[in-house]
């Protein structure tokens, strides 16, 4: 099959008008892995998939909704593009961007988004600000500059961003030829969940499916508003993709819980980085530590009564794990070096 991205793929679905405007790197068509190792250590009998967004082009779930973003505001002859970002919105705006000749404002939280996204942005050109705030100030700074001069807004509370987000619910419909059972997701600043719910709802009322999943979301355990039923001042996590203490899509997300019967909980910290090390460790998959939210919640909920025998079990892996190789290192059994010779590297190999 030729892939030419999520619009040119799904163009009855989203709202750009017409072919040419379109500005894609081929995003979408990411791998949905079983994960039979994983379910071999589960109490609950479960057939587990892992939808690997790290294959996207900028290696996030974020170039699904910025293809849309970004081929709107050509439509609309915009001339630049805006956002806040933890990083992946940044690294995934300022690709697009680059691609349409559009240019890209992005401001992050200084210090606290991993390297490899920082990298992103620098290298595809956009102009690149670092406030002394975290994510939730730096949408407000944003929110206000897209309102009073002429940049366009990229962040999820963009529409279109949800429109094209809502692609990988077609999917993973598509491959199963079925919706799943329940679908889990980190949440952060509850786009994607949102997204997410918008896709399957629009699949199962065109006939395409049959079911509507339960959308299971996880948050880390100190960036957890939803969970908590507060604002986070000061949110913390090693997974600092999703360190968000006031997310912008927060009822719909609340929404696209409670209409599917679902639930969003919250995981630590340890829970987050013991199903990032089980994922690459057991399934030679490699995603970034917000993205083993999802995992990390099928572990915590494995064995209580909340998924029914049998089900088929989604779950997003938003992010590569080359974005942050950082935490990679640090939670690893550090290499051990020796001299020049085959018996010292023998004794290191254990053979
Ligand atoms: C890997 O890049 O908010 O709940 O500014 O990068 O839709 O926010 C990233 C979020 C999960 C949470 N996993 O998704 C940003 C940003 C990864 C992420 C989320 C993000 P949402």
């Amino acid at each position: 099959m030729e892939w030419n991205g999520v619009l040119d793929h799904y163009f009855n679905y989203l709202p750009v008008k017409e072919r040419k405007n379109i500005v894609s790197l081929s995003e979408g068509n990411s791998p949905l892995i079983r994960a039979r190792n994983i379910e071999e250590t589960l109490n609950d009998d479960l057939k587990v998939y892992l939808k690997y967004e790290g294959a996207n082009p900028t290696g996030s779930f974020k170039d699904r909704g910025m293809t849309v973003a970004v081929s709107k505001a050509v439509e609309k002859g915009e001339k630049a593009v805006i956002c806040a970002s933890t990083g992946n919105t940044s690294a995934s705006a300022a690709a697009f961007a680059a691609k349409s000749g559009l240019e890209a404002i992005v401001v992050i939280p200084e210090g606290k988004i991993a390297f490899g996204k920082l990298s992103q942005a620098m290298m595809h050109g956009a102009k690149v600000v670092q406030i002394k705030g975290n994510f939730d100030e730096a949408l407000e700074m944003v929110l206000e500059i897209s309102d009073d001069y002429p940049v366009t807004l990229v962040n999820s509370l963009n529409p279109n961003r949800i429109e094209g987000q809502k692609t990988a619910s077609f999917e993973i419909s598509d491959f199963l030829g079925r919706a799943p059972d329940y679908h889990l997701l980190p949440v952060g600043n509850a786009g994607n969940i949102t997204a997410y719910w918008k896709g399957y709802k629009e699949y199962y009322d065109s006939g395409k499916t049959g079911r509507l999943p339960k959308m299971t979301g996880f948050q880390a355990a100190g960036s957890s508003p939803i969970v908590d039923g507060k604002k986070v001042e000061n949110p913390e996590t090693v997974a600092t993709a999703i360190r968000i203490g006031n997310p912008a899509s927060w009822e719909k997300a609340e929404r696209a819980r409670d209409e599917s019967g679902g639930m969003i909980g919250k995981v630590t910290d340890d829970e987050l980085v013991n199903a990032y090390r089980t994922l690459a460790a057991s399934e030679g998959v490699f995603c970034e530590p917000a993205s083993a939210a999802s995992v990390a919640g099928l572990f915590k909920m494995d064995g209580t009564d909340y998924f029914d025998q049998g089900s088929v079990i989604t779950c997003t892996l938003t992010g590569h794990g080359l974005k942050d190789p950082d935490v990679a290192i640090e939670s690893s059994e550090q290499p051990k070096t020796v001299g020049k010779s085959v018996s010292e590297v023998l004794e290191v190999a254990g053979l």
